[in-house]
C-alpha cells in the first residue's frame, strides 16, 4: 500500500494512504541500519505485518528540509509578525538562502498588522523592496490574509517561522477544520511558548498539502557551501560578475559591487548584514570545510 507519512511522533508514523485513510505504522530497524529516519512528507510502502502496519520502503526524496524537518517540498510560507514577538529578520535571510539553495519558492508574511504602525510595515518594505520576493501583509487573527491561499494549490508547502507568530493560526484561517492549537505569546518575554510540537503534513485539497511546524530561532547554515552563499541572495545576482574579483566574497575585497550597492541603497543595509552574518557562522563551523 502507498502513502504519505503526515506526522511522526515517539516512532510512530502516521501515513495517508492512497485511498485517503489515515493509518498508524511503526517502521522496520533495515531504515536504522541505513541511517534513514522516516520524515514527514516522505512517500512511502505499508505492509500490513504481525497485526500492525509497518512502514517498508521510503521513495528517495525530491529535496529534504531540516529546520523545519519535512520531505518533499514545493514552497516554504516564512511567517513572521510585525511586532510581537519583533521580527526576525537574520532567522527570515537564512530561510531564504536556504530556499534559493535547495531550489524552493518562497512566500513571505508579515502578520498582526493589527499591531504595526505605517512606520514598522514600511521599515519591513524597504529592507524587502529591493528582494524579488512578495511580501504578504496579513492579520490572521481577524482572517484578513489576502490572496495568499492562492499560492498554495498544486504545492506543498510549508509554514516556517519563530514561536508565537501565528502560523497555526493562519492555517486555521486557511482551513477552519484543521482545529490546530494556538497559544498566547509570554508577555513577559515576548516570545511564543512552542505551542505546537510536531510538524504535521495537513490536507488542503488534491492537489494542496501544508505543514503545521514547531517554532524556531535557530538554523544550522552548514548545509550550504560557503561558495554559493552569494548565490542565495537572490537580489545580488543583478550585480555579477561587475566586483574587481571574480572570486569576490562581497566582505573585505577591495572594488565589490555589493558592498557599493549597499552604500547607494541598491541592495539593503539589513539583507547584506545577514549574508555577512551567515557567511561568518558557516566559515567558523569546521563541516563547511568538506569539500
Ligand atoms: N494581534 C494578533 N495576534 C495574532 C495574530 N495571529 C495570531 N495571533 C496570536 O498570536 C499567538 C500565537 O499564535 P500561534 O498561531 O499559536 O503561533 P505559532 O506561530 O503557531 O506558534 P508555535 O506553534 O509556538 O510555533 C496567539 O495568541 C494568536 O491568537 C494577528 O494577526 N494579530
Ligand atoms: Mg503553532
Ligand atoms: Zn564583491
Amino acid at each position: 500500500m502507498k502513502g504519505k507519512i503526515t506526522k511522526g511522533v515517539g516512532g510512530f508514523y502516521t501515513v495517508l494512504t492512497d485511498d485517503k485513510n489515515l493509518i498508524t505504522c511503526s517502521v522496520k530497524g533495515i531504515f536504522r541500519n541505513k541511517n534513514i529516519t522516516p520524515t514527514v512528507g516522505d512517500d512511502v510502502i505499508v505492509q500490513f505485518k504481525d497485526n500492525g502496519y509497518v512502514i517498508s520502503q521510503i521513495s528517495e526524496r525530491k529535496n529534504m528540509l531540516i529546520r523545519p524537518n519535512v520531505a518533499n517540498v514545493s514552497q516554504v510560507m516564512i511567517v513572521m509578525a510585525c511586532l510581537k514577538p519583533e521580527p526576525n529578520f537574520l532567522i527570515l535571510d537564512k530561510l531564504t538562502a536556504i530556499c534559493e539553495d535547495k531550489n524552493l519558492k518562497v512566500i513571505i508574511c508579515f502578520n498582526k498588522t493589527d499591531l504595526a504602525d505605517a512606520a514598522k510595515i514600511n521599515e519591513i518594505k524597504r529592507i524587502y523592496e529591493k528582494t524579488p520576493y512578495n511580501i504578504h501583509f496579513i492579520n490572521a487573527k481577524n482572517k484578513a490574509i489576502g490572496s495568499i491561499e492562492d499560492a498554495l494549490y498544486n504545492n506543498t508547502t510549508v509554514l516556517a517561522g519563530p514561536s508565537g507568530v501565528g502560523k497555526s493560526t493562519l492555517l486555521n484561517c486557511i482551513c477552519p477544520d484543521f482545529y490546530l492549537n494556538t497559544g498566547e505569546i509570554s508577555e513577559k518575554i515576548g516570545r511564543g511558548k512552542h505551542t505546537t510540537r510536531h510538524t504535521e503534513l495537513l490536507t488542503l485539497n488534491e492537489s494542496a498539502y501544508i505543514a503545521d511546524t514547531p517554532g524556531f530561532t535557530n538554523i544550522d547554515m552548514s548545509e550550504i557551501d560557503i561558495e554559493n552563499l552569494k548565490y542565495c541572495f537572490a537580489e545580488f545576482s543583478k550585480f555579477e560578475g561587475m566586483c574587481k574579483y571574480a572570486s569576490c566574497m562581497h566582505d573585505q575585497e577591495p572594488d565589490c559591487r555589493i558592498k557599493a550597492a549597499v552604500k547607494n541603497d541598491e541592495i539593503s543595509k539589513s539583507r547584506y548584514e545577514s549574508y555577512i552574518n551567515i557567511k561568518n557562522e558557516i566559515s567558523s563551523n569546521p563541516r563547511s570545510y568538506k569539500k
